[in-house]
């Protein structure tokens, strides 16, 4: 670091974030602590000092003005979910899907870690806020983390600086601790490297003490701790006890050709296109999408008995191989403008940046590992998970209601994920339980999101199966009583669907991107009854010719089959769903199986 930012005084008389940074600090041993305003000037102080570090290299400001490009270390390029766990006191609490340890065992291991880990470096204290600020309750946390580049990078994607401190000093105000080390000390006179991390590493969750520990890795999901360590894992827990939901989920605001505004959330497994239908261009004239979010809601029962969801987040953390003009515009021009870090993509010879599916590719360009890299090279440019990080303010279609602290009611709630067999593009679920089925069974072929093998099937609830910060059994529970405990006619719809499904070939059987505006529309015009549906053992689906596909070039035969519920495909998944849910033992909610038993009674199986 440089000699700018250097010892500041605390900048608060809030007594327990003092004794949190100083217990931290104690531990740590920092050369320097340094307390972060959020201002502009800190800004242009920490990217010049990571460029002058060599973690970041600055793009042409012509093409991409104030923005950067950092390569991690190869082997710290995604969230890793071996290494992430969920420290509840109780090991039935965490459930069977998280890792456990007991929490003192855990804490005692980590100190041995964190003794000393942030030496000869500067540890920031990063003062940020969950949603908004002038929230109702608003959800406070305090990050310290001696990373220049999670630092930056927490300013795009979280609230943060002096205006929330001093509204957290000002409500006495409860937050979440949450500690973050790179886990490499320097010795003295010992020079660092771009992308310190270590082989190490612990994502560690305490859900009833709602505090964060997070050691080795600079990766976004394991290092920015208000995303998905505090908006999903802490934030489930306490939606859990509060009585509302905190999901893997975007949201998007969608007006029709006679100006009637629906709200739509869906929750997808990382990497299978959140970002893309959030900001979505629909293809039928006359609709109009927006958006308010990309992959975390919150969302609490109104007045009014309905669901309003708000985003937590104040930027987007987007996977870069694969967004282009075509897939995704929307995300193009926010991230022309600026302001923003791209990590793990190829750095072009002119100063920008390049990933594949980027139109223009260069000629030459050096990879993400630091290669010179051509159009024939063998390697990918960039790393599949490589991601943008931009301040979701620059997005020219992010709805108005984004700033409003209530957020928007939810009219609709999609499960999906990426399947090439059986799972038909839209099916609608009978009711909120069904609905809830449909989500606790959802499954998904594994992306490079998270680090292990790819392409392969496995369950993800909700799209939350690394997210959950308790036992799952008891978050089916939770989705359940959502749906009892209010009114079920003010309640989303829930609808599955799935853009990914193949023909025999291997080949797409639906374009998506835009054209999913067509599924929708159908969602939509479902709501009150204007769009027809047959029953299937599964669900209701599109009638024929109830999809609007007008001036879309698809085959009669593809979209038949893109549509089809395949009995037989139904009952091989029986097996498979029966296995999932005899993980929960007595914690799965028994109307669960009833489903289960009515889907197997319709199929004939
Ligand atoms: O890497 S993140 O966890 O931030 C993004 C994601 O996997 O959804
Ligand atoms: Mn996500």
């Amino acid at each position: 670091m440089t000699a700018e930012l250097t010892d500041t005084a605390a900048p608060t008389t809030h007594q327990g974030i003092l004794d949190f940074v100083s217990e931290v600090a104690t531990m740590t041993t920092p050369d320097r602590v340094y307390w972060c305003t959020g201002s502009d000037e800190e800004w242009v102080e920490l990217t010049d000092a990571l460029v002058a570090t060599g973690t970041f290299t600055r793009l042409d400001p012509e093409k991409k003005p104030n923005s950067f490009h950092a390569a991690s270390d190869p082997t710290d390029v995604a969230r890793v979910e071996d290494r992430t766990y969920i420290c509840s006191v109780e090991e039935k609490d965490a459930g069977p899907t998280n890792n456990w340890m007991e929490p003192s065992e855990m804490k005692d291991l980590m100190r041995g870690l964190y003794a000393g880990c942030m030496k000869g470096r500067t540890m920031y204290v990063i003062p940020f806020v969950m949603g908004h600020l002038e929230a109702e309750h608003p959800m406070f946390g305090v990050e310290v983390t001696d990373s220049a580049y999670v630092t930056a990078s927490m300013r795009v994607m979280a609230r943060m600086g002096t205006h929330v401190l001093e509204k957290m000093e000002e409500l006495s105000a409860d937050f979440v601790p949450a500690i973050h080390s790179v886990g490499m000390p320097l010795a003295e006179g010992e020079a660092d490297v771009a992308w310190p991390c270590n082989d190490t590493k612990y994502i560690v969750q305490f859900p009833e003490e709602r505090a964060i520990w997070s050691y080795g890795s600079g990766y976004g999901g394991n290092a920015l701790l208000g995303k998905k360590c505090y908006a999903l894992r802490i934030a489930s827990a306490i939606a859990r006890d509060e009585g509302w939901m905190a999901e893997h989920m975007l949201i998007l605001k969608l007006t029709n050709p006679q100006q009637v505004t629906k709200y739509v959330a869906a929750a997808f497994p990382s990497a299978c296109g959140k970002t893309n239908l959030a900001m979505l261009e629909p293809t039928i004239p006359g609709w109009k999408v927006e958006a308010i979010g990309d992959d975390i809601a919150w969302m609490r029962i109104g007045d009014d008995g309905r669901l309003w969801a708000v985003n937590p987040e104040y930027g987007f953390f987007g996977v870069a191989p694969g967004t282009n003009e075509h897939t995704n515009p929307n995300a193009m021009k926010t991230i022309n403008k600026g302001n923003s870090v791209f990590t793990n993509v190829a750095l072009t010879e002119d100063g920008d940046v390049w990933w594949e599916g980027l139109e223009n590719m260069p000629a030459r360009a050096t990879s993400w590992k630091g290669q010179p890299w051509t159009p024939d090279s063998e390697e990918l440019s960039s790393h599949p998970n490589s991601r943008y990080c931009t301040p979701i303010k620059q997005c020219d279609m992010l709805a108005k209601e984004y700033d409003d602290p209530r957020g928007v009611p939810i009219d609709a709630i999609l499960f999906g994920g990426r399947r090439k067999t059986t799972i038909p593009l839209v099916t609608e679920a009978r009711d909120w339980t069904h609905g809830t089925f449909m989500g606790a069974t959802l499954s998904s072929e594994t992306t490079a999101a998270a680090t292990g093998a790819v392409g392969v099937v496995r369950r993800d609830p909700m799209a939350m199966l690394p997210f959950i910060g308790y036992n799952a059994g008891d978050y089916f529970s939770h989705w359940i009583n959502m749906g009892k405990q209010n009114d079920a006619a003010k309640m989303p719809k829930i609808f599955y669907v799935n853009w990914f499904r193949r023909d025999d070939e291997g080949g797409f059987l639906w374009p998506g991107f835009g054209e999913n505006s067509r599924v929708l529309k159908w969602v939509i015009d479902r709501l009150d009854g204007q769009a027809a549906a047959v029953e299937t053992p599964i669900g209701h689906v599109p009638a024929p010719g109830a999809l609007d596909v007008e001036g879309l070039d698809v085959t009669e035969d593809d979209l038949a089959r893109a549509l089809a519920v395949d009995v037989d495909e139904w009952k091989a998944e029986i097996p498979q769903i029966t296995e999932w849910f005899e993980k929960f033992g007595d914690d799965l909610p028994t109307v669960l199986w009833t489903e289960l038993d009515g889907l197997k009674a319709r199929l004939g199986a």
